[in-house]
């Protein structure tokens, strides 16, 4: 099945559909989406990283879950499929995948669905509207980066702090150097490194095509990033999609600060959703680059609203700050989702 989670589209799988053997999995979801070719034009991807993405799903065995849900990374141009990243914009729609294809009965106007993250080792609750036992997708919640409002999909998070590098801060800091530049290490469910736009050269005001063709900076990126790598625990990630790296400025309009991502390689269009938590974290954290820039007062109503390129995006987000160093009590966030079709792929013969 082809799903819009958030900003992000993929195709959805049953784990038993799929070869238990991961490498000849990764061999056929190369073959499904097209890669590696920078047009994905034999396959059913959609030549971005935001249009490249499996969700891999299952019925759960875990007393705290109703189902697993496995993200995985198909590259657009290397024959790559990484599950070191956890996606929040798929997740979205992991539930309603799993009530179309029966692994759970539904009855009332609502359910609430326990997801187990695999990627990350921690469980999401989505929360979405159910009509005579089957997804409502129609609605009138809308999203920046998705032209048409939808069924309003809750996503609440406990404890996914340090899913991929252990710890919220993983190096013990709210503020470290690399190459000059101050930056906040993160993990409240994505590892990201946050910088403030002016010390990179940039405004943070730039669309994110004119970042792309930005040698120098996308050069200054790699080399924070794979020494962040190391840093966060995360070991040697050149050809990891983590972590992502966040430079913000001030906001430009009703958000409470500016941002521009890069997903590692490419400046989203818009921001990760578990990304994008991470970022509203780290502004909460007196003295880092984030809270340098972020507008006074905000957080206090518990939502940081962080501007993107194609808007903003909310995270509700509660960090205890009288430990030290700070540590995550729980975030949330509101997404649509969509099921786009269903059918059957013929990928290449491999
Ligand atoms: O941060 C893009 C996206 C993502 C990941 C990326 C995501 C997240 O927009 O939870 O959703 O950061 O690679 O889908």
């Amino acid at each position: 099945m082809v799903m819009r989670g958030g900003t992000s589209k993929g195709a959805f799988f049953l784990s038993d559909d799929l070869p238990a053997d991961p490498e000849e999995r990764d061999a056929l979801l190369l073959a499904v989406m097209g890669s590696p070719d920078v047009r994905q034009i034999d396959g059913i991807g959609g030549a971005t990283p935001l249009t490249s993405k499996v969700a891999v799903i299952n019925r759960s065995v875990r007393s705290d879950a109703d189902i697993d849900y496995l993200f995985l990374q198909v590259s657009v141009d290397q024959a790559l499929v990484s599950d070191r990243q956890n996606c929040g914009n798929l997740l979205a729609a992991a539930a309603q995948f799993a009530v179309e294809r029966g692994l759970i009965a539904v009855t009332g106007a609502h359910e609430s669905v326990r997801v187990y993250m695999s990627n990350t080792d921690s469980v999401a609750t989505s929360t979405f509207p159910i009509k005579n036992g089957v997804p409502v997708y129609a609605g009138t919640t809308a999203i920046d980066g998705v032209p048409h409002p939808a069924a309003r999909v809750q996503l609440d998070f406990a404890n996914i702090a340090g899913g991929s590098c252990g710890a919220l801060l993983p190096t013990g800091s709210t503020v470290d150097q690399i190459d000059g530049v101050a930056v906040t290490m993160i993990d409240h469910g994505m590892p990201v490194v946050v910088m403030q736009s002016t010390d990179l050269g940039i405004t943070g005001a730039e669309p994110p095509d004119q970042l792309d063709r930005n040698d120098a900076l996308r050069a200054r990126l790699e080399s924070i990033r794979l020494q962040a790598g190391h840093l966060m625990g995360l070991g040697d990630v050149t050809e990891a999609t983590v972590p992502k790296l966040t430079m913000v400025s001030s906001a430009r309009g009703h958000g409470d600060l500016s941002t521009r991502t890069f997903i590692p390689h490419r400046c989203h269009e818009a921001i990760g959703v578990l990304g994008a938590v991470s970022v509203a974290t780290a502004a909460l954290l007196p003295g880092s680059p984030a809270a340098n820039v972020v507008r006074t007062g905000a957080g206090l109503d518990g939502m940081i609203i962080c501007e993107h390129p194609a808007g903003s995006f909310t995270a509700a987000v509660e960090i205890d700050t009288s430990t030290n160093p700070p540590t995550a009590r729980r975030s949330g966030i509101v997404r649509t989702a969509r099921k786009l079709m269903d059918g059957v792929v013929f990928p290449t013969s491999l």
